[in-house]
């Protein structure tokens, strides 16, 4: 067995009876009230799921494990030669809380690489749908139809697993799932966007590596890669993709259905598709001016006609956050190492200048400062990948990390089916009348 799995084994064991006893003996303490306009509005602020993988802090942004983003970047073993570092040590860490040392993480390397093969009739799927289709559903509909793979499910349907064993196939299905998702993202974007024409993997290369080498994108697009996904892995649970893989894996679904799930999440425009929606913005922008950098106060126009014709600014706002998002900080510092010259980075730049002046003057939103949807599909762009419509299965690998590393978390500690309670408008009225 691994020492991913074992020490993953030890600490899901050590950490059970904290979360049982909680249940047990303080199940009864309040944490939180519920009023109406969180009924109506989207449960927002709502304190009731538990994650101890990310936590996101209004004012600081997120941190992994307790760990902010600068924090992670800097512990994890780095690929040699490159500036990122490996995303198999970042699994690791997220999954135990533990850095991992150089040895551990190659152990992970090599372990997804003997997970890697997709079946064939997953491809065969992809090529039976329509090539315009969207690749987000390619994507999610590649993961669903491989959950004929799925150890978990066959464990379960013999009907010997213990709850408290569950974790065990949903890692394994965690683990196979990661291992394949580069290698089916990379092929959806050959087939639809290069004339068909597949790179295979290369058995040298690490995971984030080699999905820059099967999609055709020289280097350093593979540091891009890795950074990439690990900014877009997690977000603690209540955002909808997360929110959406946790609330399926609790009806015992496995990973497949469940990730599957809160892809299709991912794929609205007020989530993940915010990315693409970021550059279609952007280059309407700019071909409007005949592509030429607009003034500040043409700018300013812009991002008023926007939301004066009833749209929202992409990549601007957020549910939790109440400041810059330090993953727009991370992406933005690389760019201004490796992509200072860049017109569109910027444009970026000073869109970042004038949106929370007008956002704030439009009084509206909570948080008038960029996510991280503002700045990178701008970085893809610089690097060839200029299919805008892929951008969400990049943010769709990425987010699997944590989702994944969350539903396995979420059968070792035996989190139960997720089942809240409806009112309705009656109810709310008579209340509401109540005072
Ligand atoms: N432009 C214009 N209006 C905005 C806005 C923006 N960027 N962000 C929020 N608002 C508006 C809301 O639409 C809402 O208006 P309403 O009362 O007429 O419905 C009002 O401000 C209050 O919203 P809020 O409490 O500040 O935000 P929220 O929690 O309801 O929504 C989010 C959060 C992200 C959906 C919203 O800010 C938004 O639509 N942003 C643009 C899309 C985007 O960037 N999404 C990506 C988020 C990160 C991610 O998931 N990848």
């Amino acid at each position: 067995e691994s020492t991913l799995k074992q020490t993953l084994k030890q600490k899901i064991e050590a950490f059970r009876p904290r979360t049982q006893k909680l249940n047990k003996e303080f199940g009864e303490v309040v944490i939180d009230k519920v009023n109406i306009g969180q009924a109506i509005g989207g449960a927002r602020d709502v304190r009731c799921l538990v994650t101890d993988i990310s936590y996101l802090d209004p004012q600081e942004g997120i941190r992994f494990r307790g760990k902010t983003i600068p924090e992670t970047f800097a512990a994890l073993p780095k690929v040699p030669g490159k500036e990122q570092p490996f995303v198999e040590g970042f699994f690791y860490f997220l999954l135990t809380g533990e850095i991992p040392t150089m040895d551990q993480t190659q152990e992970i390397v090599a372990d997804w690489k003997a997970r890697s093969a997709v079946p064939q009739y997953v491809f065969d799927v992809l090529r039976a749908m329509p090539r315009d289709s969207h690749p987000m559903t390619m994507f999610s509909t590649a993961i669903l139809a491989m959950q004929r793979e799925s150890k978990f499910a066959k464990k379960y349907a013999t009907g010997t697993m213990k709850k408290n064993d569950m974790w065990e196939p949903m890692y394994e299905d965690s683990m196979d799932i990661l291992a394949r998702l580069p290698v089916i993202g990379a092929y959806i974007y050959r087939m639809k966007y290069k004339g068909d024409t597949i790179i295979p993997a290369d058995p040298k290369l690490d995971w984030g590596g080699n999905f820059a080498h099967m999609m055709g994108i020289p280097n350093p697009y593979d540091d891009v890669a890795r950074m990439y996904f690990i900014l877009h892995s997690d977000h603690e649970s209540g955002n909808v993709s997360a929110h959406t893989t946790h609330l399926v894996a609790s009806a015992l679904s496995d990973a497949y259905y469940s990730l599957s799930a809160g892809i299709n999440g991912l794929a609205g425009p007020l989530h993940g598709l915010a990315n693409q929606e970021v550059l279609g913005w952007i280059k309407q922008t700019m071909k409007k001016l005949n592509n030429t950098l607009p003034s500040k106060e043409q700018l300013k126009q812009f991002l008023w006609d926007t939301l004066n014709s009833g749209q929202v600014i992409p990549g601007y706002g957020h549910a939790v956050l109440r400041k810059t998002d330090p993953r727009y900080v991370a992406q933005n510092e690389f760019s201004k190492k490796h992509l200072p010259n860049d017109p569109l980075f910027q444009l970026v730049n000073m869109i970042y200048e004038v949106a929370p002046g007008v956002l704030t003057e439009h009084g509206k939103t909570k948080n008038p400062w960029p996510n991280v949807d503002a700045h990178s599909g701008v970085i893809q762009v610089h690097y060839g990948v200029v299919e805008e419509d892929f951008y969400t299965v990049l943010f769709g690998i990425g987010r699997a990390l944590g989702v994944l590393a969350n539903i396995t978390w979420d059968r070792g500690l035996g989190y139960a089916i997720e089942r809240p309670k409806s009112v309705t408008t009656d109810m709310l009225e008579k209340w509401a009348h109540e005072g």
